[in-house]
């Protein structure tokens, strides 16, 4: 999707619907996200700068932006309520606060039909999209479990799922196998190595969903889209200070958030890197995340614990073959800005499944000494 046309005007008329003070100054894109559309937006408050955080919605994916946002609204607002409690300091920069419209809304729809929602900017602390020290592997994996934790006694009722099935890798699978039958933009042909690939692992598929069918892996309250950029770093003290990109907490299982750190934190290369030698998994940073998560982590029943390290070989696997398929669909999902590149990430994420197979051994010894 592209950056919504018109100049600042157009911003100023989104802007004034919500509940921020002052002057709007400008509005510029901000972050690296794959689906919806950012902005860090200032407005003068009375001689000083104020920063909010402005997002488009993806409607296409996101089909009922409402349900998302009751989501995040209850989400956020118990995250907040319990942190006030134990007495937590900067509460607002801990969690995200929703900028209610004038209506009183948790987000705005404009005339084209487009769904916007603001937050309060978090100021001092940023996300990274490559992890450089062992110390931010922990405090993202901690803040993170500290999420989960915070979120296990939620009222009820049940979060609505925004996006059905988002986790389901057998449907996942399905959904590949459609896109290659399908074949609308004749590409199979020169992804045959990875179609080979998934095909050789299509039986890991429904490993995790089937011990949730039996009983042994429970559903929770769950993020499901831990990649290492959507928590922020605190600038000077380098802790977890705020989780985001709220849109996809819903019920699921806790190792799906476990193994998306582990795809995206022990990532020696970005996601869509050409250069293959340079991608591989960092038993060190993996160590830092097991580590970080099991501080807080503490719910985590046996067979969970057992499944840690599969399931950054599944997640990984998995959203390897979600961009695979829009590369096959034509680039229609996950944002792109040049050809290919769809396909680079999914190369990307098989070299890493690659990679922590064969030092699934190892990964295994982490986990068991912690
Ligand atoms: C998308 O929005 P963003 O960039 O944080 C995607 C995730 C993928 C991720 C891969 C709603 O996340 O599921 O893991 O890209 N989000 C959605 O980088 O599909
Ligand atoms: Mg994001």
């Amino acid at each position: 999707m592209s950056v919504p046309a018109g100049g600042s005007f157009k911003f100023h008329e989104v802007v004034r619907r919500f509940r921020a003070w002052g002057d709007f100054v400008e509005a510029v894109p901000y972050g690296a996200g794959h689906i919806n559309d950012t902005f860090k937006v200032t407005f003068n408050m009375a001689g000083a700068p104020v920063h909010y955080l402005l997002q488009r919605i993806n409607h296409h994916i996101f089909k009922d932006p409402r349900a998302v946002m009751d989501n995040i609204v209850r989400v956020t607002n118990h995250v907040r309520a319990k942190l006030a409690a134990d007495g937590t300091r900067d509460v607002t920069r801990h969690s995200l606060c929703v900028v209610f419209t004038r209506d009183a809304q948790p987000c705005h729809q404009d005339a084209e039909g487009n769904w916007w929602r603001m937050y309060l900017f978090v100021e001092g602390a940023r996300t990274f999209d490559t992890i450089e020290t062992e110390r931010q592997a922990f405090e993202a994996a901690r803040a993170y479990a500290r999420f989960q934790n915070l979120l296990a006694d939620l009222p009820a009722p049940r979060l609505h799922e925004t996006i059905p099935n988002f986790h389901n890798t057998p449907m996942r699978l399905e959904a590949l196998q459609a896109s290659i039958a399908d074949d609308v933009c004749n590409r199979a042909v020169e992804t045959r190595a990875e179609i080979a690939f998934v095909e050789r692992r299509a039986n890991q598929c429904g490993r995790l969903l089937e011990r949730h069918a039996r009983g042994e892996i429970p559903e929770r309250i769950t993020h499901n889209d831990t990649k290492l950029n959507n928590v922020m770093l605190d600038d000077t003290t380098g802790e977890g200070v705020c989780v985001v990109d709220l849109d996809t907490v819903m019920p699921g299982l806790a190792l799906y958030d476990f193994g998306d750190m582990v795809r995206s934190a022990t990532a020696a290369a970005p996601e869509d890197t050409r250069d293959l030698s340079k991608v591989r998994m960092r038993l060190e940073m993996f160590e830092h995340i097991a580590r970080g998560y099991l501080s807080e982590a503490r719910f985590l029943n046996p067979a969970e614990r057992e499944e840690l390290v599969f399931s950054g070989r599944l997640i990984t696997l998995m959203i390897g073959m979600r961009f695979l398929t829009d590369y096959l669909q034509g680039d229609i999902y996950f944002k792109t800005r040049r050809p290919g590149q769809n396909l680079d990430r999914c190369r990307v994420q098989f070299r890493m499944v690659e990679s922590m197979e064969a030092q699934q051994d190892a990964m295994e010894r982490v986990v068991a000494l912690l």
